[in-house]
């Protein structure tokens, strides 16, 4: 299949009291709509099961673990993957995931259309801190809940085209992209939970932090000729602010949709894969143009050594 029509379901807060069966139902009303609208993949947010956790500094693993999913499926999600495979729709979502040996990860997965689950990512830049930081406005814990991603930025075939996941922080990132491109991605999806207040700078503004959002995913796109989808948890969760700004991105860079709202909202575009291939055989035709000989750096050293 080379040409999608996608959805990005933008969804609203989730309160720390709301169920995951209330959020589920949520999730279930976008994916109706995106049928009547003839989406055949929709993009949920990170975490789209629970509100953003991280925020809440927690001592106890029993109550961390409170947040998390032991099964994918499990009781509560399976309406999903039923409900996506009726409508012929592809999904991929968020979740805290804890594995069977204890392991935590913020975590996405992709179906195929038929609701079978052909792909998953692991988040690898995990943004924030480990202990409990006086000096910030409010808490960002993704160190301390979660462990880094052990499974690299793979690409899934899915009824033809190339897609690829990363999540929230990772779009920050050029060599999230850049793995993925090198693979030949053409669809990359991710959704995000980014705070509208920066929690170590008040005065930053929600302006700037959209603009570095879409700036992020546009210039990923563009820059390895692949559409991107991404999707935001936005609104007011229990009092702190998530900005919206879910975005559809084409393979030249530009916004072909955008959410306006901070609350549970589908966008739409149809999407030609093969509108990858002008910049995957051109400007970005990494073969004949990178060059690998001065890229040392990127794979052998973190921080800035002068
Ligand atoms: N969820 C997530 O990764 N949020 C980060 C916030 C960074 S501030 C600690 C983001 O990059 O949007």
């Amino acid at each position: 299949m080379r040409e999608w029509m996608i959805g990005a379901a933008q969804m609203g807060p989730i309160q720390k009291s709301d169920s995951r069966e209330a959020v589920v139902a949520r999730m279930l009303a976008l994916l109706d709509s995106a049928a009547e609208q003839g989406c055949e993949l929709v993009v949920f947010p990170e975490l789209a099961l629970t509100t953003f956790f991280p925020r809440w500094y927690m001592e106890d693993q029993s109550e961390v673990d409170y947040w998390f999913e032991r099964e994918m499926p499990g009781a509560t999600t399976r309406p999903l993957f039923e409900r996506a495979r009726e409508h012929g729709i592809a999904i991929s979502f968020g979740y805290a995931e804890l594995t069977p040996e204890g392991r935590h990860f913020n975590t996405s997965i992709l179906t195929n259309r038929r609701g079978e689950i052909i792909g998953k990512y692991r988040k690898v830049h995990l943004p924030g801190h480990v202990e409990h930081d006086s000096e910030r406005d409010f808490q960002h814990l993704e160190k301390r809940y979660f462990e880094p991603g052990d499974l690299g930025f793979e690409t899934f075939d899915n009824d033809g085209t190339l897609m690829g996941m990363c999540i929230c922080n990772d779009r920050r990132w050029p060599e999230t992209w850049r793995v993925m491109g090198l693979q030949g991605v053409e669809l990359v999806m991710l959704g995000y939970n980014t705070p509208s207040v920066n929690s170590q700078n008040a005065g930053e503004g929600l302006e700037k932090r959209l603009y570095h959002s879409e700036l992020s995913v546009t210039s990923g796109a563009y820059q390895n000729a692949t559409w991107a989808v991404a999707v935001a948890k936005a609104g007011d969760e229990d009092g702190h602010p998530l900005m919206g700004g879910s975005i559809i991105v084409d393979p030249d860079g530009f916004v072909v949709a955008r959410a306006d709202s901070e609350g549970d909202e589908l966008i739409t575009a149809r999407c030609d894969m093969d509108r990858c291939q002008f910049g995957k055989t051109t400007i970005f035709d990494f073969a004949r143009h990178r060059r690998i000989e001065h890229y040392g750096r990127i794979t052998s050293q973190t921080g800035v050594e002068r």
